[in-house]
């Protein structure tokens, strides 16, 4: 028995949700426990409602719903996330729990029985933007990330993540680690160029790249523009700038895939015509292999420390994230290609550069992730746009592998 995703039932879920938190120039922004999240978890937790599902939140907000099987036992969990960026689409994220829910409703249209329950879930912040690291609602859930200290982390606008859960009561009685999936997959745009400059309609994705985000803080002395000559200064905001240019000439000397991003970069006074006494910027570095990740990291921060000795100015670094290269489970990945060919769809087998909720289920149960071509190949842009053939495509290969993981 095959059954069949309505694309139309989902293409009107996607639209309704990205009427939440929808920018006046097109794109969302719902950035993790913000009320615009909190407004997108309520209509995604009454659809689940709507669906019949058995509804459970645990300790930072994370949510899934159950659709009972013929036995009980661990779920087969679609998972995502529905928090954004700021300069959000209506994809990234939203279309795996969407489309979780989509394979639920065929279900249940269908009066099908699997014989091991059914699960759709979304988990908490797992974008990082406003409180790092990211991943952390899916971290936390898995043991990869500590509750405690992540209920402590302080977000970019200094809201404690503790503090931002009550603000709009997200967190719920389940204790961490109560979600424990039989399977774990995750249907997610690729938001990269790949698929669309190939031409092909499915990603299989065999894993997820490592990720080190570090937030470095040069500290010099504030002096007069004018008068102040340029030995005698200790320019907080010219460190940082060498510092910006070194982690682009990493990415160069070690070439594809790594990659390298200065995503924020502030100086103070932050006044025209004063020599930046403080500089605070973060750096974002990736590679699918753990060891040239590392000599990246130490690189850069032996070049940080010398241009910050060079210019008399001191320099201190945080952690903000780090999660090491993962590797989906090699059958599940077999049965996600295999879905695709038997649809007739054009797939390939692709590492992920973005992190995805998925890597932090891999160490504990057969993860797997399904792509989706991204027009342009952008993402984390307000333009941010798949196809709804593709998207269609996508969807289907996750009911046809559920249905399989949970024996239908
Ligand atoms: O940064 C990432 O890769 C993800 O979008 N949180
Ligand atoms: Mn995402
Ligand atoms: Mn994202
Ligand atoms: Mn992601």
């Amino acid at each position: 028995m095959s059954i069949t995703i309505d694309i139309t039932r989902l293409m009107a879920r996607l639209d309704r949700l990205g009427q939440i938190g929808a920018l006046s120039g097109g794109g969302v922004k719902r950035l993790a426990l913000s009320p615009e999240d909190a407004e997108g978890r309520a209509l995604v937790i009454r659809w689940m409602r709507e669906l019949g599902l058995e509804i459970t939140t645990d300790v930072i907000g994370n949510c899934w719903g159950i659709r009972a099987g013929e036995e009980d036992g661990p779920p087969v969990v679609m998972g995502s996330h529905i928090d954004t960026v700021a300069t959000g689409g209506l994809y990234d994220g939203s279309l795996g729990v969407l489309a979780g829910l989509e394979v639920i409703e065929a279900l249940n249209v269908a009066g099908a029985r699997t014989r091991r329950p059914v699960a759709v879930a979304f988990f908490t912040n797992e974008e990082g933007a406003r409180f790092a690291p990211d991943m952390m609602g899916s971290g936390v859930a898995q043991g990869a990330l500590p509750l405690d200290e992540m209920l402590e982390v302080e977000g970019i606008d200094g809201v404690r993540l503790r503090d931002a859960l009550a603000a709009i009561d997200a967190a719920g009685p389940a204790p961490v680690g109560a979600l424990k999936p039989h399977s774990y997959l995750e249907l997610h745009i690729e938001q990269g160029p790949v698929l669309e400059t190939e031409e092909l309609e499915i990603g299989v994705v065999t894993g997820v790249q490592g990720i080190s985000w570090t937030e470095i803080t040069v500290t010099g002395a504030s002096a007069h523009a004018g008068t102040t000559p340029m030995a005698l200064r200790h320019d907080a905001g010219a460190v940082m700038a060498r510092i910006a240019v070194e982690a682009q000439q990493i990415a160069a000397d070690h070439g594809p895939p790594q990659v390298a991003t200065v995503g924020r970069m502030r100086v103070s006074p932050d006044l025209v015509n004063v020599v930046p006494q403080e500089a605070v910027m973060t750096v974002d570095l990736r590679h699918t292999d753990e060891a040239t990740l590392q000599k990246a990291e130490t690189r850069l921060w032996r070049a940080a420390q010398e241009f910050a000795r060079a210019g008399g100015c001191a320099i201190t670094r945080r952690t903000l994230a780090r999660f090491e290269p993962v590797e989906f489970d090699p059958a599940l990945v077999d049965r996600v290609a295999a879905a695709a060919e038997a649809r007739g769809l054009r797939h390939r087998r692709m590492p992920s550069g973005a992190g995805h909720d998925a890597q932090m289920f891999a160490p504990n149960c057969p993860s797997a992730m399904i792509f989706v071509p991204s027009k342009d190949g952008i993402s984390h842009n307000i333009h941010e746009y798949t196809a709804p053939s593709d998207i269609a495509g996508g969807a289907q290969v996750l009911m046809d592998v559920v249905c399989q993981q949970a024996e239908l």
